[in-house]
């Protein structure tokens, strides 16, 4: 039984991920698993990409790295998929949406290669992660929240914050 619940924050690159994490994980206390840094630190790739500039990850190498880290809960997993990770292992699902035209100007000052750009643009409004976060969890688990502006920020980490409280009353230890 986890103490304490396990949260994934995903959405298309630049949608506030990491912003979030980090600030929630102040808040709560929980800690900030960026799957990038353990895909970099935990050597959980093929090798880097040169065309999209990513790691071409080892899910399985990946998942093997995390499971330890997520048994005890407390983690929130910032990452641009979610399908991968067993459903046992996660509490609640956020996905980050933003407006086309802030994602672009986010991922512009990135310098993100033109394809890389458009592909991610495209995902953003083909809806493919919350797709993703639908067929992967329970759709009760899943919350779509979006994230153009430092109040719906302000606001988004307020309501998730809410959220854990109440797990931790919900499942005391
Ligand atoms: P991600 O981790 O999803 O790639 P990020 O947290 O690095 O995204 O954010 C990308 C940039 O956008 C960064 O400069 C911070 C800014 N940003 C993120 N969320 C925001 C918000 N809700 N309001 C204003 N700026 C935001």
């Amino acid at each position: 039984m986890r103490t304490n619940p396990n949260i994934v924050v995903t959405g298309t690159p630049g949608v506030g991920k990491t912003t979030h994490c980090e600030i929630l994980a102040e808040r709560t206390g929980l800690r900030h698993v960026s799957v990038n840094q353990i895909v970099k630190d935990k050597d959980c790739h093929e090798g880097w990409d040169k065309e999209y500039h990513s790691w071409l990850v080892d899910e399985d190498r990946l998942l093997d790295a995390l499971e330890e880290e997520v048994a005890d809960g407390g983690c929130i997993i910032d990452w641009h998929a979610c399908d991968l990770f067993p459903e046992r292992w996660i509490d609640l699902v956020v996905v980050l949406r933003v407006d086309t035209s802030t994602l672009y100007d986010r991922l512009k000052a990135r310098k993100y290669p033109e394809k890389k750009l458009q592909e991610n643009l495209d995902a953003e409004i083909m809806d493919v992660l919350l797709q993703e976060a639908r067929d992967s969890y329970n759709e009760k688990i899943v919350v779509e929240l979006t994230s153009n502006t430092t109040d719906e920020m302000d606001s988004n980490i307020d309501r998730i914050e809410a959220w854990v409280n109440q797990w931790k009353k919900d499942n005391p230890s």
